[in-house]
């Protein structure tokens, strides 16, 4: 059967539009990510200590919010069409959100990187989390309020796709793949509610002159309320391809349906009402509220908790079909040398253990050892920088000539580079974890110990600043690789090869599952209702303390 790019040939164009701007900024994204890495273990430095702002604050925003969310729009689009078997019902409105998220991109990203350029009166060193009292640009935060209009627009092509398949098939139930964009994006809209508040009614106002002060611990609340749920945003493709694709790689099929319906369910109802977690140590939030966040988070753990025994169980299925036996040497069976079966199996793996390390995070009082020290982007370079990250690139190995049509230019290129960001992060994050462990303080450009030196002992702050640097190189080559790979297949002559496209139904069907999982309206509802009772003393008692717009100028 025809492919994709043939049967949808104007969605493709989408998708490879949206994968080429994720590419971009994950190419860019990862230099600055480099020179961060060697500027803060002191191994080579090529900026001054305010210029490190700035690009922390670039590499946050294109690796965390442009490359992750622009590959989630692409592979959701492709989702969408190929589970409801039709194309988007009016391409303009796909191209229009597409272009809305891009100029917004190339606005904030502008605002960001001018302030490396001391002749251009604008700057953005305020990180990706953007907290005030830290003030930017106004271009910074009106670029990230189209970004987000734009991804509510994608979301509303997708939600039209879904009444136009429903009108012809009102009984059938909601093909897996849109019934996990449908949720995901229900999940987006209560959580982006908080930033948009923020944005649009403080900061940008703030920002031009408009207002004089804002109340920092108001947007920040605001911001983490749409804070945590956006790492789940990053997650769900990765879920999505884990669920739907990783089992076919292995040779299997998705073990239960059902069971994968009641975990995108969970985060629609979870994901929100948790954003405290982020600010156990902030002042002015009452100890009952981060106990609440604290008893929610902990529940939010069963999803990612039973993803894990579904996608393993389904994977050993895969392994046992090719032959695997035996309690554990069945994993030798399994297809390693396709580069997007080896990824996105190493990224899970990876994510088991950043989810432990983010167990930690959350329990509130082993949280007043590790926050704000490197343990926590050792933290994250393993859920977002890994599972995310090495899904996604993964994930294009398969991906890519579906929606080109072409096949991937070098497979053992593709291996190889999989395998090395494996190792680079094994090398980064690990020693993140510990050093954060030791107390090194995350965003400085100056943290003040030991440099490595060959005589000091293993377990010595130098030898743990070594290791960052050296994975840091080593994530830095593969994104090289990755991007010679994609723009090398990208550069090709279409050949006419079939494309194996195919995902076999699960060992446990959608027949099985309760009718009501797929009623969205009821789930919105009652995940409007946790988010009511998680925020709204919380939010009033901050309002009630210093104001509405509190006191601070901007810095
Ligand atoms: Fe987190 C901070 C708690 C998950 C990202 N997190 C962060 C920050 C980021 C981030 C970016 O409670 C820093 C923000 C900043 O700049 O300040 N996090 C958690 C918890 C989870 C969690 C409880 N985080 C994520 C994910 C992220 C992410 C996912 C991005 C994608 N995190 C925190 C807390 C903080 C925090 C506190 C604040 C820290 C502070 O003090 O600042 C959980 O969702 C984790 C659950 C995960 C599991 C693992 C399940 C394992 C699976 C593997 C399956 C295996 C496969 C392999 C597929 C329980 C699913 C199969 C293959 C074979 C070969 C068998
Ligand atoms: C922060 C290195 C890839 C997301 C950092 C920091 C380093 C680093 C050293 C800590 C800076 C500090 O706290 O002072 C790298 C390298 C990468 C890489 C060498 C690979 C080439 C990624 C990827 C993502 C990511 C793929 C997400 C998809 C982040 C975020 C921060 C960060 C969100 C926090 C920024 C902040 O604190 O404001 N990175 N990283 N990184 N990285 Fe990466
Ligand atoms: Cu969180």
């Amino acid at each position: 059967m025809a492919t994709f790019v043939d049967r949808y040939p104007d969605e493709a164009k989408v998708v490879q539009a949206s994968f080429a701007v994720a590419f971009i900024a994950l190419g860019i994204g990862a230099f600055f990510g480099l020179i961060q890495a060697l500027h803060r273990t002191n191994i080579l430095r090529v900026i001054d200590s305010v210029d490190y702002y700035t690009l922390l604050t670039a590499h946050g925003v294109l690796l965390a919010l442009v490359f992750t969310i622009f590959f989630l729009v692409g592979v959701f689009t492709w989702a969408i069409a190929k589970g409801f078997e039709r194309p988007l019902p009016d391409i303009r409105l796909t191209w229009a959100w597409f272009g809305l998220m891009t100029t917004g991109t190339v606005l904030t990203a502008v605002a960001i990187l001018a302030g490396l350029v001391p002749e251009i009166p604008m700057s953005a060193d305020v990180l990706y989390t953007f907290y005030a009292p830290l003030e930017a640009h106004p271009a910074f935060y009106i670029g990230l309020a189209m970004f987000i209009v734009g991804t509510w627009m994608a979301g509303a092509d997708w939600f039209l796709a879904y009444r136009d398949w429903r009108g012809d098939n009102p009984d059938e139930r909601i093909p897996l793949q849109p019934f996990m964009v449908l949720t995901t994006m229900i999940m987006w809209y209560v959580s982006t509610l908080g930033v948009a508040v923020a944005v649009v009614f403080f900061l940008i106002p703030w920002s031009l002159g408009l207002i004089e002060t804002v109340n920092p611990l108001l947007t920040r609340t605001l911001f983490w309320y749409f804070g945590h749920p956006v790492v789940y945003f990053w997650l769900m493709p990765a879920y999505l391809l884990w669920y739907t694709v990783l089992p076919k790689l292995a040779g299997g099929r998705l073990f239960s349906d059902p069971l994968a319906r009641v975990v995108f369910v969970l985060f629609v109802l979870l994901s929100t009402p948790v954003g405290i977690h982020h600010q156990y140590v902030d002042p002015g939030i009452a100890e009952g509220f981060k106990f609440i966040a604290m008893t929610n988070t902990m529940f939010l753990l069963l999803p990612s908790l039973l993803t894990a025994f579904t996608v393993v169980a389904s994977v050993e299925h895969g392994a046992r079909q090719r032959g695997g036996e035996g309690y554990l040497s069945w994993l030798g069976a399994l297809p390693w040398r396709d580069p997007a079966f080896a990824g996105m199996a190493l990224a899970g793996l990876m994510f088991a253990a950043g989810g432990f390390s983010g167990m930690v995070n959350a329990g509130m009082n082993i949280n007043y050892l590790v926050h704000n020290t490197l343990w926590v982007p050792g933290h994250f370079h393993m859920t977002v920088g890994t599972a995310v990250a090495l899904t996604m690139m993964a994930g294009t190995y398969w991906l890519l000539p579906q929606i080109t049509g072409k096949t991937v230019y070098s497979r053992p290129i593709g291996l190889f580079q999989v395998v090395l960001w494996f190792i680079g992060m094994v090398f980064m994050s690990n020693a993140m974890h510990r050093g954060g462990l030791l107390g090194i303080p995350r965003r400085t450009a100056e943290p003040q110990y030991q440099n490595f030196d060959f005589a000091a002992a293993v377990g010595s702050v130098g030898e743990i600043r070594m290791q960052i640097a050296f994975g840091g190189l080593l994530l830095f080559l593969s994104v090289v690789f990755f991007l010679f790979n994609v723009a090398a297949t990208w550069a090709e002559d279409r050949v006419d090869t079939p494309v194996d496209d195919t995902i076999p139904a699960p060992l446990s069907p959608p027949s099985g599952a309760p009718l009501i999982l797929d009623n969205l309206a009821l789930w919105t509802g009652i995940a409007v209702v946790l988010v009511v009772l998680a925020y709204t003393l919380p939010l009033a008692s901050i309002v009630t303390d210093s104001g509405l717009l509190g006191s601070s100028p901007g810095f």
